[in-house]
């Protein structure tokens, strides 16, 4: 075998964000690109000699090219296995799944999410551990600073390996096995939820689509809802994975997903709409007539957990990124176990799984998922939903009255503006920040602010702090406005503001969100002035 030493020059943009490395597509075709920041990765990893690496991706545009890279630079630095999944495929949280299951050393997840793909689009390269997990902060800082000194990298010089045939192969002297991308996933998915009640259910006539936006989900979702669930055919649409997605935007929300929102509120519609993004990990949660937020869709997972056979005898507690609505705390503290508040990204909640400190995690930006990996996951959830509504025989719309007559409602919206200048953004941040100190007590019409910071998080199980994860202003009667910058663009800087209302459990639940939130929303502008600063007078995305 050889085994090239290949110098090069760093690259100075190899910082990991919220979830890896995503850039253009353009960036990562630079020669060397892509070698450098998977030698980066492990020239900032000790002990994997020998030990199995998982690689696989959501099948957008230059998967192929760089799985094959990745494949030779880890056989160069001595990897014993690499797991990949068939055709390079492998959705994140059956990514994180096949590391658990196969007790790899870890992972590379090639992925830009719900980002555009294609050409012109974006691509994504994230390292996951031994827990199946995104690489802690400790990692991918150390990844960032490597990557600023590398001067070379190790590569094999070895055939491609034939990513469509099932089986072992070898590159240099390393094994190499070509893995079905859903086997081990849909297994798990059966150890944890009643098929037998979910399979009646559509035996009875229930109907749901399920929509894939051409990505990664729909092997995973043909094969779990149609083959062994009993769905009609037909249940998943566009549920062929392509590298350009069919030029769509895998980002299941009403904006991408409008269609099938405005089909589930008419009465000729099916019973449940559902949607996945690009590397499955999100969720869209759609009953007739009612969408859940998934701040409310965290809540009510976890208030009935239990129904699942995998979760039966209860959950250690519950965690929620700091954006996402206090919805789940009110479960948390109604079933007496644990809540914690975490920065925004999936790897803050490892720990806590890992420490068995809580069962089940969320994000307001549809990202739920539990103990069963250390990925949110967006299969996971709408199986979890359908085992609820299997148990408890009652309509989406039903259960999310029931769920806020019980515990009250949360109104809660996201605005988004994207692709505006990172140094307005900048400014606007750190201007609001200087403003925390005198905010405390102020009043503004009913609304008084209880406190304002910067969220800091102290990781309890291995002391770490995160500084400077967030704005938050909090008011007496429980309202929010959070702001923050995305941590996934890939061009410019996206402003995120968050706003949240609480309504008691004999208040008002039938409020129109935006409505609702409308003071919140007047003041949030009053102390930040997104719009005025970037002129736009209204947010691109609203959630
Ligand atoms: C966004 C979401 C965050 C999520 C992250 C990755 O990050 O807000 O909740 O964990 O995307 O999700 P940011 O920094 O842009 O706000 V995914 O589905 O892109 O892996
Ligand atoms: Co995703």
């Amino acid at each position: 075998m050889t085994i090239q030493t290949i110098k090069t020059a760093p690259f100075d943009d190899q910082k990991p964000g919220t979830s890896g490395l995503r850039k253009r597509v353009t960036v990562y075709q630079q020669p060397h690109y892509v070698e450098n920041y998977i030698q980066a990765i492990f020239d900032s990893l000790e002990g994997f000699a020998g030990q199995t690496l998982v690689i696989g991706g959501d099948g957008r545009y230059y998967n192929d090219v760089a799985i094959q890279t990745a494949i030779k630079i880890a056989a160069a630095n001595g990897f014993g296995r690499v797991l990949v999944g068939q055709n390079g495929l492998l959705s994140t949280p059956a990514a994180s799944h096949v590391i658990r299951h196969h007790k790899a050393f870890g992972g590379l997840v090639l992925s830009a999410s719900h980002n555009p793909g294609g050409p012109d689009g974006d691509f994504g390269i994230k390292y996951n551990i031994s827990n199946g997990g995104p690489a802690p902060e400790k990692i991918t800082d150390a990844v960032y600073a490597r990557s600023k000194v590398i001067d070379s990298y190790k590569i094999v010089d070895a055939p491609d390996v034939a990513l469509d045939q099932i089986g072992l192969q070898r590159s240099g002297d390393m094994v190499v096995e070509v893995i079905d991308p859903v086997a081990d996933y849909a297994a798990l998915m059966e150890t944890l939820f009643d098929f037998g009640a979910i399979a009646a259910l559509f035996a009875g006539g229930f109907r749901m689509t399920f929509d894939a936006m051409h990505a990664i989900t729909g092997p995973y979702a043909h094969a779990i809802l149609e083959d062994r669930l009993g769905a009609p055919k037909g249940t998943v649409i566009n549920g062929t994975p392509l590298p350009d997605f069919g030029g769509g935007h895998p980002d299941p929300n009403l904006v991408y997903c409008k269609d099938m929102h405005d089909l589930l509120m008419t009465q000729e519609g099916p019973d449940f709409g559902a949607a996945s993004d690009g590397d499955g990990d999100r969720n869209l949660i759609i009953g007739k007539n009612r969408f859940v937020t998934p701040s409310d869709s965290l809540a009510i997972l976890a208030a009935n957990a239990a129904l699942a056979p995998g979760y039966a005898t209860g959950i250690a507690g519950i965690a929620r990124s700091m954006p996402t609505s206090a919805a789940a705390d009110r479960v948390a503290e109604k079933l007496g176990i644990e809540m914690h508040e975490t920065p925004t990204g999936w790897k803050f909640f490892g720990n806590l799984l890992d420490a068995g400190r809580v069962t089940i995690c969320g994000e307001e930006s549809a990202g739920t998922g539990s103990n069963h990996v250390r990925e949110k996951d967006g299969l996971w959830a709408v199986l979890l939903w359908l085992n609820i509504i299997a148990a408890r025989k009652q309509s989406v719309d039903e259960i999310v009255r029931e769920h806020w007559a019980t515990y009250g409602r949360n109104y809660y919206t996201r605005h988004d503006y994207e692709e505006v200048d990172a140094g307005i953004a900048n400014t606007l941040v750190d201007d609001l920040r200087a403003q925390l100190p005198g905010l405390p007590g102020q009043v503004f019409d009913d609304l008084q602010i209880a406190y304002a910071d910067d969220f800091s998080y102290h990781d309890p199980v291995d002391g770490s702090t995160s500084a400077k994860q967030g704005i938050r202003i909090g008011f007496t009667d429980g309202s929010r406005i959070v702001v923050r910058l995305s941590g996934t663009g890939t061009v410019g800087a996206t402003l995120r503001l968050y706003l949240e209302r609480y309504e008691a459990a004999d208040g008002r639940h039938d409020l129109e969100t935006q409505l609702a939130l409308e003071p919140l929303i007047v003041l949030a502008e009053q102390l930040s002035q997104v719009r005025a600063r970037t002129g736009r007078p209204e947010p691109s995305v609203i959630t």
